[in-house]
């Protein structure tokens, strides 16, 4: 005698084919509609005969979604239907399936184009490499011989290609930092490497990284250190446009840029072409910053703007490579007395978390060294951070919707030391090991609500690899829920979900559940997602379904990924 439940399941999978069948039958007429009104207009007549066909399958799939759905829900969960995430019946189609389902309206501010390509990149590589790594000293006076930098075996492709295994996407150079040394040949000031013994004055550091960057697959950045300790014209408006001059041969020599990054430190005791005073500067509107980062807009538009206030990327607020736990893609810097704001002007507390609702889009950049300090130092070479903690940094920015900017600084060979090369190497297996195997990839996925009933917002858009395809629910539905079926038992330990961005970042709270037999039991919630939102459990959960909630939602939902993962620690 066929019991109740297995009646149930029977029903269900009759119901799902029929789903899948209708799916089909939309596709093909999808198909033959575009046919028709293109290369194959002999086609069209099919159209009415598909349409029929498909407004009865469309009956078939209201019928299976509620069943899946109210079964799904129930105290007793059914056995799971054999499909696979990808071919899932959508929910209920509200409008009639020929109308085409509109997509949600963004909300609040969105992500520029170069703003979305950065956020893509996630992990960056900085090198803080200058007169400081022979020096011994983090920041140079200024009065520093040229020739003092002298590496002895100056590799390019051994750095790139160590931050290449690391899984980084681009390297950011310190092509100037505090003391005023140019690593390139720049027109001008003297206190550059054409003025150095190395190579006779021929190198050129920032050519060479830039090259073999490319060469590795990683974009390249620069840093140009808007402080100069080194330049007499300091404080006065000669070196702004000195300064300029700079950014210009940088934007101009060395190809496409992805990043160019402004640092907050500005003006204080310095060498000033002899003169070994303090020197402070108004730190507002000395730099005119609007102008000069025009020059940025105008010959690398694709490049990001990194400093404490944007324009494209903030600081995160602070040197340990962490973003809140709750983090805003959205920001409006204020300035320390509560007006505008500047790089090294900024009342930063607000920068780790940023502000909801703000009116700009302003991701999080955290920035943060493998060793104590930003530039080598020998004493420092027992102090490198293990792979585990880089992966911790890497949960606590990335994973909050930041950045992260990983220094790995070059030692006086101009190589990255052994010690360094091998946890990047460490790191990067740890992300290739945690993220390999996606185990929602072939659970059956049951939302409670798809918007228009339509498969281009359907839940299996969450596991299709894709960023900006999403799960969307009617524009009344902003705390829908979604069953995740593994079919058996299952264990994992990390989780991750991503928003599509250019709708802007619309969730503030979720919880996940899972599903102990009996009922559904809470595991972990959590606030903000936005570009990434990275669910680290202290202890491996197990169970067959586990169901994520949104819980709060001031607009309909566009979340693109959902991961589960068996990560570091199982
Ligand atoms: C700071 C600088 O003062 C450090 O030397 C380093 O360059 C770091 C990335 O930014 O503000």
């Amino acid at each position: 005698m066929p019991t109740r439940r297995s009646w149930r399941t029977k029903s269900i999978r009759l119901l799902t084919r029929a789903v899948q069948c209708c799916q089909r039958l939309a596709l093909n007429r999808d198909r033959s509609s575009r046919s028709a009104r293109g290369a194959h207009p002999g086609l069209g007549n099919l159209v009415p005969v598909r349409r029929r066909f498909f407004a009865a399958g469309a009956f078939a799939a209201i019928a299976a979604t509620s069943l899946l759905w109210a079964s799904a829900t129930s105290t007793q969960p059914p056995a799971a239907p054999k499909a696979t995430a990808q071919t899932k019946p959508a929910a209920t189609p509200s409008k009639p399936p020929e109308k085409i389902v509109d997509p949600p309206s963004p909300f609040g501010a969105v992500p520029s184009e170069r703003q979305l390509h950065w956020q893509e990149m996630e992990v960056n590589a900085f090198l803080h490499f200058t007169v400081n790594t022979f020096t011994d000293r983090e920041w140079g006076l200024g009065d520093e011989d040229p020739s003092v930098f002298s590496p002895t075996a100056f590799d390019p492709d051994q750095i790139a290609s160590a931050l290449a295994v690391a899984g980084m996407q681009g390297v950011i150079l310190t092509c100037k930092h505090h003391d005023g040394f140019c690593l390139w040949p720049t027109r001008t000031t003297e206190h550059s490497i054409a003025h150095s013994a190395w190579r006779d004055g021929h190198g050129d550091v920032v050519k060479d990284i830039s090259a073999a960057a490319h060469r590795h697959g990683l974009e390249f950045g620069v840093y140009l250190s808007p402080w100069d300790r080194n330049a007499a014209s300091y404080g006065t408006p000669e070196y702004v446009e000195m300064y300029r001059a700079q950014l210009r041969e940088l934007l101009t020599g060395y190809g496409p840029l992805f990043e160019v990054w402004y640092d907050g430190a500005n003006g204080g005791d310095g060498y000033y072409g002899g003169a070994r005073e303090t020197r402070s500067i108004d730190r507002r509107t000395y730099y005119g910053w609007e102008q000069t980062w025009d020059l940025v807009r105008q010959l690398q538009p694709g490049a990001v703007i990194f400093s404490d206030v944007g324009p494209d990327v903030r600081w995160v607020g602070n040197e340990k490579g962490f973003a809140a736990e709750t983090s805003w893609e959205t920001y409006d810097p204020v300035g320390e007395d509560g007006g505008a704001a500047a790089p090294g002007y900024v009342k930063a507390d607000e920068n780790q978390t940023g502000q909801r609702g703000a009116s700009h889009w302003l991701p999080a950049e955290c920035d943060v060294s493998i060793r104590p300090g930003w530039f080598y130092h020998e004493s420092e070479d027992g102090k490198v951070k293990s792979a585990a903690e880089l992966f911790d940094l890497y949960t606590h920015c990335v994973g909050r919707g930041a950045n992260l900017l990983l220094n790995v600084p070059p030692d006086r060979r101009g190589r990255l030391h052994e010690e360094d090369v091998k946890t990047l190497a460490d790191f990067g297996g740890l992300l290739r090991l945690a993220f390999r195997t996606n185990l929602a990839l072939h659970a059956n996925l049951i939302p409670s609500n798809v918007r228009g009933g339509s498969p281009k917002f359907d839940a299996h858009k969450l596991v299709d690899g894709d960023r900006y395809t999403y799960w969307s629910t009617d524009d009344k539905v902003t705390t829908p829920e979604l069953i995740v079926d593994f079919g058996k038992e299952q264990s994992f330990n990390l989780l991750r979900l991503r928003e599509n961005i250019k709708l802007g970042q619309r969730i503030e709270e979720f919880a996940f559940d899972k599903w102990t037999g009996t009922k559904w039991e809470e595991f972990s919630s959590g606030t903000s997602i936005g570009a990434c939102r990275l669910v680290r459990l202290s202890s491996p959960v197990s169970a067959k379904r586990i169901r994520l909630r949104i819980t709060k939602s001031p607009v309909c939902i566009a979340l693109s990924e959902l991961g589960v993962y068996a990560g570091p620690g199982m």
